[in-house]
């Protein structure tokens, strides 16, 4: 009999579902469970926290921070984030050591607004970015292009109908502003920061504003292989990993070199799978084995950093 309040893998949910899916948690684990409303979206979503702990009670703890659905259209990331979410919590025994001296937070979309905008109809599923209206005639602003770290130093566009629309000003999106409160509420703690986004199978680390790569590429380098290697193990599939800006491209002001800078000495960002005649949409069939996979990967990276 499957139990009241699991997770389902068949379907994507709703921003709703979502926020519900913690509280339920909440109240079958309250002493292992909290979750924090960190603030409002621009159209008055509540972007809820969930953090995962052994119960132990201590405070201050190492932090590993979980983020997906920061762009609208890339469901598979909230679904991943949420298989994260549930392992740690259901699953616990399992996780004992990555449970220590750390707790977990996940915040599963970070772009409600937009999520809720890409479930309306067919016509605006491949959405991506913010819903707060960029000008006159267009709507959103790329949140990973909106933090204030080299903001607008390339790879963002000024032109508030493109895609990746850097915004007016750095910190133009709510949204923005609520997950960089967040990370330097773990800064000092933040021991690992991974974004989930999709697609491309890919394990990146900073910079995305320079080609140049940070003093401690190695240790990058060292656990974003832990994770490529636990999932080509594991199923076959193929992660490619290096600093976004070699491997992909120049883009400022994305989220992971935010964490990167504020104290996260380890920051990934997560490119999962592809998948739907879009590449953004996974069929609900397939939801299952990415995340799980996802998670195998995910545990490999945390074991590495724990060790
Ligand atoms: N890709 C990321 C993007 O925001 C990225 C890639 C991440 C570039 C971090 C630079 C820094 O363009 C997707 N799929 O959104
Ligand atoms: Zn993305």
């Amino acid at each position: 009999i499957p139990y009241e309040g699991g997770l389902s893998t068949e379907r994507y949910y709703t921003h709703s579902e979502i926020n519900q899916y913690l509280e339920d948690l909440a109240k079958r684990f309250p002493t292992r469970v909290f979750i924090k409303a960190a603030g409002k979206s621009y159209e008055g979503r509540w972007m809820k926290t969930i953090t995962i702990t052994n119960g132990d009670q201590r405070t201050n703890k190492n932090v590993i921070f979980i983020d997906g659905g920061i762009h609208a259209r890339e469901w598979i990331a909230p679904a991943a984030a949420l298989y994260a979410i549930s392992e740690l919590v259901e699953n616990f025994v399992a996780y004992h050591e990555l449970l220590l001296d750390y707790d977990w937070v996940v915040l599963p979309v970070v772009n409600p607004d937009g999520y809720e905008y890409t479930q309306l109809s067919p016509d605006t599923r491949l959405w991506r970015k913010t819903r707060q209206p960029s000008s006159a005639e267009c709507i959103g602003s790329d949140p990973n292009r909106n933090f204030d770290f080299h903001w607008n130093e390339g790879g963002s566009s000024s032109d508030p109908c493109s895609d990746t629309y850097g915004g007016p000003q750095a910190l133009s999106e709510p949204e923005v502003v609520v997950l960089r409160d967040l990370l330097h509420t773990f800064s000092g703690r933040g021991k690992m920061y991974l974004t989930l986004h999709s697609y491309g199978n890919l394990i990146l680390y900073p910079w995305g504003w320079t080609p140049d790569l940070p003093e401690t590429v190695d240790d990058l380098h060292e656990v974003a292989t832990a994770g490529s290697e636990a999932i080509y193990a594991a199923t076959g599939t193929k992660y490619e990993i290096g600093s976004s800006t070699n491997v992909l491209y120049v883009a400022a002001g994305a989220s992971d070199d935010y964490a990167f800078h504020a104290g996260f000495p380890i920051s990934f960002t997560m490119e999962l799978p592809a998948g739907g005649p879009n590449d953004f949409d996974p069929p609900p069939s397939a939801i299952d084995s990415i995340v799980k996979e996802t998670w195998v990967g995910i545990v490999a990276m945390a074991h590495k950093v724990v060790e």
